[in-house]
């Protein structure tokens, strides 16, 4: 293993007071011994047996027998990054936690983001759920709001988190499918569980299918507290907000990036961070009070329930840059341990049982996971606040604490020994809190949480009319690969609750008949619409897209340079892509670079595409199936094709018919720019059965 420091390092003196000089550089066992040799094991001559004495062989192999860990059981594919949060308005008011007293202080933070139900090894876009985990460094202890970007989750009682894990994960007897809710054991859970309805019709939308992970919303999901200095407690939700808005990819998209690059959203936030464009997200909070919760209709203790903005608006607090990439992916975004327990004075938890279950399960897991108890050491989980106690000992301890005071009380500062540290006034308060008189032992669930379709139907109501198709289509998609016919049914019987049309355009799409509904535990609500559910009711962003521009020799490079000037200004990128790698040469002769070759990089990795191609270069990309697919593709994922005239010939052969997202350049370089974060919603119903 290298060893890299700053200076080389002195050795104690020799025997003859020589002092021994190593350079930096030195490749060391573990122990520090020096290597001289790293190619070869050692053997009884050249091609005798290998020796069991060779301590450096079996040491190396040794380590690497035990280089992976187990993975997390749930979300175990993830990304992160560092970076920092500010605080932007101070709310002394309603919180004494040190992160929100001062407007413009800031602190470190680590994020990462994941997937649900995937192994390690699978892939970043399937249709699943993406964890949002933020680790703030305060100077009151780390505190880490381990949220998703949906706002809602599956089920009310952590009690029933192994079910649905299990039922969602490769079904036990196959082994498959990988990172898929589209099968069995998934939909007969929910179909059998009327609480995780809403957040179906969340997963089922395209909020499951993030363009880039820089482009989703955040969510503490829970409802938790707000403390003040003089104890007084107010209810809060909180969001994350991305500045480059929120988009999404369709399925289909999805699918073919998954082959195309498995790994598309680390890419995506790796190649924005190195190149300086650093994702920010503001932190706004839903403040409200007893009098508030107990006048809604659903309970705010319920996780199946949000609160619609319409009814209590976004306060802006803060913002959240991530501003550095990680030095290595194991030591730290495979060792980070979030824990929902890591909460700082200012900020307590709620009676959500949902939460309550949470506060036990991950300190549990990371010593699975990790292997110690003492997990809390590694670099990227420790505080960087002092940290003092008695607690002691254990695998992997790393820290050396001086003297005997490891108990508490002791008198031993008395003799004038160190006695450790003490618990202070300032420290951590739980809120003071009478709950329901009369409290006896039971296993129930509250009667004000029996509400499970109403925010369901209100989620619908609250897309447009694109994006219902896409649950629409979704539903019928999962749903068409459930094999066994009474859980499909017992699905469309729940979906009857949410909507008689919603259930009505499933059936066609499966082919199957309506079953009666299921009663409903209680009278299903009409609630009025939230604007805010909806991702294409939002205000497109153009910043941190890409445009894909497919050049060939004879390219007209000065309509190359004026797409990059025009995409470069709205804070959007470029890449090239040729039919070889090594790139085209211009008409006039220059020769122009690539970013990719055409096979490696299918349309569905960009927002939009050019094609700046010569005639006799259109008439070479109609024998390239991968070029006719760039193109079609793009059509039928409805994004702005830009084109230059030489480009007619292939236009027509992948299929593409004239509307107002088929742009002639270079007249139309500026309103394809403008369509990069916005779709031609008017092909889909050219490209695809009515559902
Ligand atoms: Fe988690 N969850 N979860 N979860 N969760 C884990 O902890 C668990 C829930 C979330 O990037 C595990 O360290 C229970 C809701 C994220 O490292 C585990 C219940 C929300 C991450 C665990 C829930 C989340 C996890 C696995 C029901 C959104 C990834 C590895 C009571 C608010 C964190 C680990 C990272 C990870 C348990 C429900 C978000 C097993 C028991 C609701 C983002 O402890």
């Amino acid at each position: 293993m290298a060893r890299k420091q700053a200076t080389a390092s002195t050795l104690p003196q020799g025997e003859g007071g020589e002092t021994q000089q190593r350079a930096d550089s030195t490749l060391t066992t573990n122990h520090g011994m020096p290597v001289s040799d790293n190619q070869n094991s050692l053997k009884a001559g050249a091609r005798g047996p290998t020796l069991l004495e060779d301590f450096v062989l079996r040491e190396k192999i040794f380590h690497f027998d035990h280089e992976r860990i187990p993975e997390r059981i749930v979300h175990a594919r993830g990304t992160g990054a560092h970076g920092y949060f500010e605080c932007t308005e101070a709310i002394p008011e309603l919180s004494r936690a040190s992160l929100f007293q001062k407007k413009g202080a800031q602190f470190p933070v680590f994020v990462r983001f994941s997937t649900v139900a995937g192994s390690k090894g699978s892939k970043d876009t399937p249709r699943d759920v993406r964890g949002f985990a933020v680790k703030f460094y305060t100077d009151e202890g780390n505190w880490d709001l381990v949220g998703n970007n949906i706002p809602v989750f599956f089920i009310q009682d952590a009690i029933k988190f192994p079910d649905l894990i299990h039922a969602v994960k490769p079904e036990a007897d196959r082994g498959f499918p990988q990172a898929a809710s589209a099968h069995d054991t998934f939909w007969d859970f929910i179909s059998l569980m009327p609480e995780s309805m809403h957040m179906v019709m969340w997963a089922m939308s395209d909020r499951a299918l993030p363009r880039s992970l820089r482009m989703m919303e955040g969510f503490g999901v829970h409802t938790f507290r707000l403390v003040n200095a003089k104890g007084e407690a107010t209810f809060v939700k909180f969001h994350w907000r991305p500045r480059l808005g929120v988009q999404s990819t369709l399925w289909d998209e999805a699918v073919k990036i998954s082959g195309a690059d498995p790994d598309y959203h680390r890419r995506d936030l790796y190649d924005a961070i190195k190149e300086g464009n650093f994702p920010e997200w503001d932190l706004g909070i839903q403040v409200f009070d007893e009098a508030f919760a107990d006048a809604q209709p659903y309970d705010v203790l319920d996780a199946t329930k949000l609160i619609p903005e319409e009814d209590v608006p976004l306060r802006i607090i803060g913002r959240m840059a991530l501003d550095r990439w990680p030095d290595n992916f194991f030591a730290e975004t495979e060792q980070v341990a979030f824990l929902p327990t890591n909460i700082v004075p200012g900020i307590d938890f709620s009676n959500d049982p949902l939460l309550q279950g949470r506060l036990f399960s991950y300190l549990d897991t990371q010593k699975s996971r990790l292997g110690t108890t003492n997990f809390h050491q590694i670099p990227v989980n420790a505080p960087k606040c002092p940290m003092h106690n008695f607690q002691r000992d254990g695998m992997m301890q790393t820290v050396v604490p001086k003297g005997r005071a490891n108990y508490e009380p002791n008198s031993l500062d008395e003799a004038g020994e160190d006695g450790g540290p003490r618990a202070s006034d300032q420290g951590f308060v739980s809120v003071a809190r009478f709950e329901e008189p009369a409290t006896e032992k039971r296993r129930v669930r509250a009667e004000s949480f029996a509400d499970h379709f109403s925010q369901a139907r209100m989620f619908f109501a609250s897309q447009t009319e694109v994006e219902q198709g896409h649950i629409i289509a979704a539903l019928v998609f999962e749903l068409s690969k459930v094999q066994l016919p009474h859980v499909r049914d017992r699905v469309l019987a729940q979906l009857r609750n949410i909507g008689e049309d919603v259930a009505n355009r499933v059936a066609d799409g499966l082919g199957a008949e309506l079953p009666p509904a299921i009663a409903p535990a209680k009278p299903v609500l009409d609630l009025p619409v939230s604007d805010a559910l909806s991702i294409l009711k939002k205000e497109p962003v153009l910043a941190g897209r890409c445009l894909g521009i497919l050049v060939t020799d004879g390219a007209d490079g000065k309509l190359v340079e004026m797409l990059q000037g025009a995409a470069k200004e709205v804070g959007a990128s470029v890449k090239i892509i040729a039919p070889k790698v090594g790139g085209v040469v211009l008409k006039g002769g220059k020769h122009l670079a690539a970013d990719e070759k055409i096979d490696g990089a299918p349309s569905v990795l960009f927002d939009a595409v050019a094609l700046v191609i010569s005639a006799e270069g259109a008439q070479l990309l109609m024998g390239e199936k991968a070029a006719l697919d760039f193109v079609s593709d793009a059509f039928a994922h409805c994004k702005a094709i830009g084109h230059s005239t030489g480009a007619k010939a292939l236009l027509d052969k992948a299929g593409v018919a004239a509307d107002k997202a088929v742009i002639a350049l270079p007249d139309g370089v500026d309103t394809l720019v403008e369509h990069l974060s916005s779709r031609e919603w008017s092909r889909e119903k050219a490209v695809k059965l009515p559902v």
